[in-house]
């Protein structure tokens, strides 16, 4: 713009280094507690991550109170394979006294890692036929959905069983088709303990479609992603002259909070030296089919895919790039040059973007601060070559907002809700938790201020955010920090009861007014190739500052 000055954005990394997580690393694999769990076992670390106290599964202890600077990730929490017992077992300890290790089994089977879908993929090699197919290049391994397979044992245990999607390769060749045939789309399970692959009749696992229709989406580049728990937390400042525009740290994907990621996360965020926002952060994020001709499917957000970013790395997954990152939305294709999280700024905006993966699903995180303190968050969704995606279906993502508007305590939500019936305010303070629905006729919006100061930001619903269905649950819910509530506890599944989004239980009659409050905001995508409108598949609502 002319007569103003350019951002600047400045990055500095901010929590552990590589080398403190590489010592970690080495403690605890060969840590006393852990052998009695892993010696001698055929085992693979599926993630190592660096978390807050909280984030911790199983962990009842009473967390330390919120603090007003950002701190950096106190555990560690390992989270291992062993084949041999079919078991999950993880390792956590402090940071600080890594000797202090303590490690356990536990039920719950966590998402594949990269390297663990290429040992799938190896298995599948060794089949008599399909190791064929893929070594002749008649068919391509990808990332399928349901990435994990619940074949239960007959004492309900279920063994480990990753899919491997097999997509026959485009050729013309006429000999190849008169001889051999076409090789059949299919999706097979992976049997990890016994290492066996398992042929559907049907041609794919339940929850799962293969057919020879394929969706148009490009297919899986099958370019590697980075283990959950990657370093990635950075302190971004924007300054505009010597003014400071935004301040905040940015946590890219991998080592996002919460039992499934939640995509780029922010915390600590301040518009013109004051605070915003304690945590911003998509934290749930689930699909449903028309007729469940696939799915439902709870996804994750951890899962970094690659995408185009021209710049500079200005730190282990933090590119400052000089034009726009572009997506898989943007490309139409499923490769790329960078993963983690691309900064550019786009006239009076500065933008963070990351692409994620989960099966063959591709979403994109982003968020867009402009220099009049409105905030864009942003989700979008795409998917490489698979059957399903064609069929419609609705996703629904979930934001949480930990809004702490000069103070974590003392803010207060009002409701907007325009042409009122007559003599009504327009604005009403909300007392107590609860959902709301979004309304566009009455043009509603929340604002959360500080009770003291008056200073405040909007919520405005986005134009294309949609409406709950029955599985999409509600739009927003207005509740009371709890320490305990930062996510619905829910990991990857295909049922549908526990896919669908469960943050009513946190809805217990608390009162909100003068408190630390939480939003959670949902925008539903209804995703019909079949309808031939031209839908935009970016979603998200606007924070506007007020009296700032
Ligand atoms: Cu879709």
């Amino acid at each position: 713009m002319a007569g103003r000055s350019k951002l600047i954005v400045e990055v500095v990394p901010f929590g552990p280094d590589q080398e403190t997580l590489k010592q970690l690393r080495s403690i605890c694999d060969n840590h006393p507690s852990i052998q009695p769990f892993l010696s001698g076992t055929r085992h693979l670390l599926l993630s190592f991550e660096l978390l807050d106290l909280e984030d911790i599964p199983g962990n009842k202890s009473i967390t330390p109170p919120k603090s007003s600077k950002p701190t950096p990730p106190s555990n560690f929490l390992a989270t291992y394979y062993d084949y041999t017992n079919n078991r999950t077992v993880i390792a956590t300890g402090p940071i600080h006294d890594p000797g202090c290790i303590s490690a356990s089994q536990l039920d719950t089977q966590p998402l594949p890692s990269t390297e663990e879908f290429e040992l799938a993929v190896n298995i599948v090699r060794d089949h008599p036929e399909l190791g064929c197919l893929i070594r002749e290049n008649l068919v391509r391994p990808y990332r399928a959905m349901p990435a994990l397979i619940d074949t239960e044992l007959p004492d309900g245990r279920i063994e480990r069983t990753l899919a491997v999607g097999l997509l026959p390769v485009e050729e013309d060749s006429e000999d190849r088709k008169q001889n051999n045939g076409e090789p059949l789309h299919q999706i097979v399970g992976v049997n990890m303990i016994r290492r066996e692959v398992i042929l559907y009749e049907t041609g794919a696992p339940p929850f799962s479609t293969a057919r020879d229709q394929i969706c148009e989406p490009p297919p899986d580049a099958n370019q590697p992603t980075v283990r959950r728990g990657t370093l990635g937390q950075y302190q971004v400042r924007v300054l505009q002259g010597d003014t400071e525009v935004w301040s905040f740290l940015a946590v890219r994907p991998a080592a996002s909070s919460g039992i499934v990621g939640s995509g780029i996360e922010l915390r600590d965020v301040l518009y013109r030296g004051k605070k915003v926002l304690s945590r911003a952060h998509v934290p749930i994020l689930n699909v449903r089919y028309d007729n469940d001709v696939c799915g439902p499917y709870r996804d994750w957000q951890w899962q970094e895919g690659r995408f185009e970013g021209i710049g500079t790395d200005i730190a282990p997954g933090f590119r400052m790039c000089s034009t726009p990152a572009r997506t898989i939305l943007d490309t139409g294709s499923d490769t790329g040059n960078f993963l983690g999280v691309a900064i550019y700024v786009d006239g009076e905006e500065i933008v963070l973007v990351s692409e994620l993966e989960a099966g063959w699903y591709r979403y994109i995180s982003e968020w867009r601060f402009h220099n009049d303190g409105t905030i864009r968050p942003r989700f979008g969704f795409s998917a490489i070559a698979n059957s399903c995606t064609c069929n419609p279906h609705t996703h629904h993502v979930y934001w949480r907002f930990d809004f702490d508007i000069r103070t974590a305590g003392n803010n207060v939500i009002q409701e907007i809700n325009e042409r009122p019936s007559t003599g009504t305010s327009i604005f009403r303070t909300m007392n107590y938790e609860i959902r709301r629905s979004r309304d566009s006729f009455h043009n509603r919006q929340w604002l959360i201020s500080n009770k003291s100061t008056g200073e405040g930001y909007t919520l405005i619903p986005g134009k294309n955010d949609g409406s709950a269905d029955s599985f999409g649950v509600g739009d927003v819910w207005l509740l009371r920090y709890r320490s305990s509530e930062l996510d619905d506890g829910q990991g990857f599944t295909t049922d549908l009861n526990k896919a669908r989004a469960n943050l009513d239980k946190f809805i217990n009659k608390e009162n909100i007014n003068g408190q630390d409050i939480v939003v959670w905001y949902a925008a539903h995508f209804r995703h019909d190739e079949t309808s031939g409108e031209d839908v935009a598949h970016i979603l998200g609502p606007e924070l506007k500052p007020r009296n700032w």
